[in-house]
């Protein structure tokens, strides 16, 4: 006869695997999120964003580092969170993988001219050592970044951090202050505030960018009333 205790083990060990084994969609590269803590268990709201970010029509473009992979990881597991938090379905994110932060700027742009993405979140972590470095590669990432989300219309989340000290890159990637946390809500926020810059009218937000939008006969109407 088999016993209670052992079925408990087993259905435990074959709820793990099918945990392990569940696929993601990707990109560019495939990447496992390790899941060990819920970050928005212990998170705090700096930006005040609001319950009602609704993510569900919303499409995610992911770049992130292998440089610091400890600090990034953690960020990228905050991102995850408030993605989940927000209703982005896992089939709308799109995950890319970079070796250092120097190329997050590229990448970036390749998802956001790629269509299959309404934002772009960058991941990364750069450390100051003690050379000019770092001051070289964080401006020309910043910029580089800047310079794509205003050339393609697609927002990109600037989700780099500086900082002088491994331990201050801790005390941002973690529990209650781990930045990515942040970086996923605004990146929910931007992709609904560009769907409805480029759309017309509220209930258009899901629409793709090769979509052709027609006007409804109120819209044209009123088009004609005000001459635009
Ligand atoms: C080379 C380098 C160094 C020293 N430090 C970092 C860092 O702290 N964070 C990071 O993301 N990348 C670093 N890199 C790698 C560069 O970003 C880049 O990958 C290489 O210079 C190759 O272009």
């Amino acid at each position: 006869m088999v016993r209670l205790p052992t079925i408990v083990a087993v259905a435990c060990l074959l709820q793990g695997i099918a945990a392990f084994v569940t696929p993601r969609p990707v990109l560019l590269s495939p990447g496992r999120p390790s899941m060990r803590v819920n970050p928005l268990m212990m998170s705090k709201d700096l930006v005040g964003f609001g319950d009602d970010l609704d993510g569900s029509t919303c499409r995610i473009g992911i770049v992130k580092t292998r440089w610091n992979p400890e600090v990034v990881d953690s960020l990228y597991e905050g991102v995850r969170a408030a993605l989940n938090e927000t209703g982005v379905k896992d089939e709308n994110i799109y995950d890319t993988t970079v070796p250092g932060s120097f190329e997050l700027p590229l990448a970036a742009r390749f998802l956001a001219l790629s269509r299959q993405c309404d934002v772009v979140i960058t991941i990364g972590c750069l450390i100051k050592g003690e050379t000019m470095h770092f001051e070289y590669i964080a401006e020309a990432v910043t910029k580089g970044l800047m310079d794509i989300q205003l050339q393609t219309t697609i927002p990109v989340i600037f989700g780099l951090l500086t900082v002088l000290t491994e331990e201050q890159a801790v005390a941002r990637s973690k529990g209650g202050n781990n930045h990515g946390i942040s970086w996923g809500k605004t990146a929910v926020e931007m992709a609904l505030l560009r769907n409805a810059a480029l759309a017309k009218g509220p209930n258009r937000a899901t629409l793709s960018l090769t979509e052709k939008l027609e006007d409804t006969p109120e819209e044209k109407k009123q088009s004609k009333q005000f001459g635009f």
